[in-house]
Parts: structure tokens; sequence; C-alpha cells
């Protein structure tokens, strides 16, 4: 095994996990014994829960979570974990403000991420903007929301923010879209001085190389830093005859540039195949939104929605996975370059 290692990520107490199970085939990913960590029905007025980011946060765990009402509009509630496994939530949805400190809610919610940069924490979702579009807010204390721009023009549904700047700058990766449930979408990058003006947009890759993500690919945890770059897990879809099948990908991005693509694994990483996963309001999705890592033992737990009905825990370690990855890698000139064209 290599010696691949977490960089600038605390250590992480009370990381949660479990060992590999002997006679795992395929990718080093496995799934939590007790999966769905979050069952149906979770809050007064939630059927679901699925989608959802958390983090390390004082001493245990914070998260925002895709709650899809019984009304059916999805929307961000926040919960809170000693363990990142056993989550409890507040009754109401996240009371997002202006810059005045007054209301300011989004239509709508939904695959909310959250992403700590140097002192503040970023949530970035899907929402409404003239369509579907990328909305963001920052919180110090978890107790005020306050909105940011809107980092782009309709229609984007799918952002994940890196977690340090990167030669100065905020990073972004997203994938341009359109409203409905769109049949195509790679993924781009994109710099801000400042978390309000975005430029500078990258092509990082395309779907499509594999048949797995032949369709469709969206960034999904926020990139991790390690001694071999940035290690991306994303989601890739794939179309069948009886509707999209969403797995797991992995990539490793430059550390400088992540436009460029060192290393881009030909195989799913996770697939639909547990009943969770393969049923459910939506069958067969599993759709990667987090990670907890912890650098000293390079243990990386992956928070993953499945079925759009539950969260689903994964394991891995960072040694295997970025190894596994490179064994397996498959790039393309489109991959490798640095995406102005
Ligand atoms: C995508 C997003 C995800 C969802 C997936 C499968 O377009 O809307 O929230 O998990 O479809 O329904």
């Amino acid at each position: 095994m290599s010696e691949v290692k977490i960089l600038n990520s605390p250590a992480v107490k009370n990381m949660p996990w479990q060992d590999k199970p002997a006679g795992l085939k395929n990718a080093p990913v496995w799934r939590y014994s007790e999966n769905p960590i979050i069952k149906r029905n979770p809050i007064e007025g939630v059927a679901r829960i699925f989608n959802s980011a958390v983090a390390p946060y004082e001493d245990g765990f914070i998260g925002v979570f895709r709650g899809e009402q019984t009304n059916g509009i999805p929307y961000v509630y926040l919960g809170r974990s000693k363990d990142a496994i056993h989550w409890e939530f507040e009754p109401e949805k996240v009371q997002f403000v202006n810059e005045k400190g007054e209301p300011f809610m989004p239509n709508y919610a939904y695959d909310p991420r959250l992403v700590k940069v140097e002192d503040t924490y970023y949530i970035i979702w899907c929402g409404d903007f003239f369509g579907a579009s990328i909305g963001m807010a920052k919180t110090q204390d978890f107790k005020t929301f306050t909105r940011i721009e809107n980092p782009f023009i309709p229609f984007n549904r799918n952002a994940v923010l890196f977690p340090r700047k990167i030669n100065g700058k905020f990073m972004l990766l997203s994938r341009p879209s359109d409203s409905g449930h769109t049949p195509f979408g790679d993924i781009f990058v994109s710099e801000s001085p400042d978390m309000e003006y975005w430029g500078h947009h990258r092509h990082v890759m395309s779907r499509g190389s594999e048949w797995w993500e032949s369709l469709k690919i969206g960034g999904g945890a926020a990139p991790i830093e390690t001694t071999e770059g940035w290690l991306l897990f994303y989601h890739g879809v794939c179309g069948t005859c009886s509707g999209y099948v969403y797995s797991i990908g992995g990539a490793i991005l430059d550390i400088d540039n992540p436009s460029i693509v060192k290393y881009r694994c030909t195989n799913f990483l996770l697939t639909p195949e547990e009943e969770y996963e393969e049923r459910g309001f939506v069958p067969n999705v599993c759709f990667p939104c987090a990670t907890i890592h912890d650098s000293e033992t390079g243990r990386i737990a992956l928070y993953y929605g499945c079925a759009d009905s539950y969260v689903g825990l994964a394991f891995t370690k960072v040694d295997e996975v970025v190894d596994y990855i490179k064994k397996n890698s498959v790039t393309n000139a489109v991959d490798t370059s640095l995406g102005l064209q």
C-alpha cells in the first residue's frame, strides 16, 4: 500500500468507522452494516431525508439535510450528532436571512453541501432562480444563515465548494444543466476572489467515458486534499430502459489546477445494490454529498443519499481508494487538459 496522506485537515475525534468486511470484492469502499442511518419520516412534517452533508463541529458533528416535506417541497434542515451516525434534527427548517438580517427564504432547496473554508461554513444548494440554479449561504455559528449572491445564472443543478482557496481564490465545481431531469452534464470549475463574482470557468471532466457514467456526472462530496491531489467522489449517471441509475465514481484532480484530471477510475466505486439503494422514491440512486475524513488514520466516511429516500454511510481509506483509482485510471485529453476548450 502506498503512503497517501490527507493534507490540511484536522484529526477527527469520534470518527465514524467500521473495518472492511472480509471478502469484499471490487472497489475498496464498503457500506456501514446498519445502513441506512436515517430512515423515513425522521421529523414531523418531513417524509424523507437524503442527499445531505455533514461536518465535524465543536465536540461532535453538524449537518445540513435535504428534508422532503410532506407537501413534497424539499428544504434544508439542521441536524447534530455526537457520533456522526445517530442524528437529531431541528424541527424547523433552516431560516435564511439577507445581509440586513431580514428573512430571505429560497422557494425550495435541495442537495445541500456544507463546506468550511477558513472560519466560515458555506451551505450550497440547488434552488429556484427563474429556473434550477445554485443558492448559497454562510454561517459561523449555525444560528444565523446569511444568503450570499447566487454564483451563476440558470441553469445549474449541482455545486460543490473546495475546502480551501487555491492560488488565493475560492473554487467551485458545478454542473450546468437545464431545469428538468437533465439528460446531460459535465463538471466545470469556476473561481472567485470573494464568493460573489465567479469566473475563469474551466471544464474539468466529461460524462460518457464509461457506461455507468455515460449520461451525466456531477460533483459529490467536497474534494479531499491528499498528497496525490484532490480526491473527488462524484456521481455518474447512466440511462436504462427503466430510468436513470446513479453510481459513485472517483477521480483525482491536480492540486493547483483542479481542471486537470490526473486520474479517473474507470470502474464505479459504489453502485446501487442494496434494497435501500435499489428501492425507494426514486430507485437506483447512490448520491454522494459529503465525507468526514481523519487525517491521522486516513479513514474516510462517505455520506450518500439512497434512492431519494434515506442517508447511507460507506467507508474507505485514503491510501486504498487512491491506489484503486490510480490502478484503474483511464483519462482522455479533455480530462487532462486545463479545460479552456
Ligand atoms: C438529480 C437530483 C438529485 C436526485 C437525483 C435522482 O437530478 O435531483 O437530488 O437524487 O436526481 O432523483
